[in-house]
């Protein structure tokens, strides 16, 4: 099996990530998305919508979208699991990776791609949108503030994919300048203690 990604992209490294958590070994295959290696039809055939990570297993099935990926290989590998055992566990840890997804990678994603026109070749940046964007995200921060003054980690007190999801969206974060506030002491502690995990290195 095989994953197709880009070095220095958020979702790729959620993978990376969580394979690491698992101790699991893959072959990585770079693809060059800034030049738009990610549209050809040969990786349209991979994935429809042409974005990365993809895995690629041994009998050529394709797994595109990052948490189908992490599922599968939660199935095959449950441990340690990221994704919870019991019913309510594996719905609250659902819930949270899906709200960090969309309030919060996604927001940082389109701040990115119509602040600084990084795709400007595929797609209209709005710079509008991108800052309204940017403010979304930086909203969100502040929910995490509040939830994180709550429980060690995001979905509870065991580490889950959902601190995997907003750890990668924290640090590409940086690049449009959204960063924690000093008063987000809960943030920060959360931040200090899942950054210095060796998975967040992969
Ligand atoms: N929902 C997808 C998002 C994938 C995605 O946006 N990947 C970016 C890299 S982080 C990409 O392929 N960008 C290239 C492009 O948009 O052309 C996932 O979770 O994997």
């Amino acid at each position: 099996m095989k994953i197709y990604e880009t070095r220095t992209a958020p979702n790729p490294r959620r993978v990376r990530m969580f394979l690491a958590e698992k101790g699991i070994d893959v072959d990585y295959v770079q693809v060059d998305i800034q030049s738009g290696e990610n549209l050809s039809k040969e990786m349209r055939k991979k994935n429809p919508i042409g974005k990365i990570p993809i895995l690629e297993l041994d009998d050529g099935t394709c797994i595109a979208e990052t948490d189908a990926i992490c599922t599968y290989f939660e199935s095959i590998q449950p441990e340690p699991p990221l994704m919870g055992t019991s019913p309510i566990e594996k719905a609250t840890i659902s819930m949270w990776q899906r709200q960090v997804e969309f309030a919060f990678m996604l927001q940082i994603g389109m701040c990115f791609q119509h602040s600084t026109g990084y795709f400007k070749d595929r797609m209209v940046p709005v710079p509008e949108y991108g800052k309204q964007a940017g403010i979304n995200a930086a909203k969100y921060m502040s929910i995490l503030e509040r939830r994180l003054g709550e429980s060690e980690f995001i979905a509870g007190d065991q580490f889950t994919i959902a601190d995997i999801t907003a750890l990668c969206s924290m640090d590409f974060a940086r690049v449009v300048n959204i960063r924690m506030k000093d008063e987000q002491v809960n943030l920060q502690r959360w931040y200090e203690n899942v950054s210095s995990r060796a998975s967040a290195k992969a």
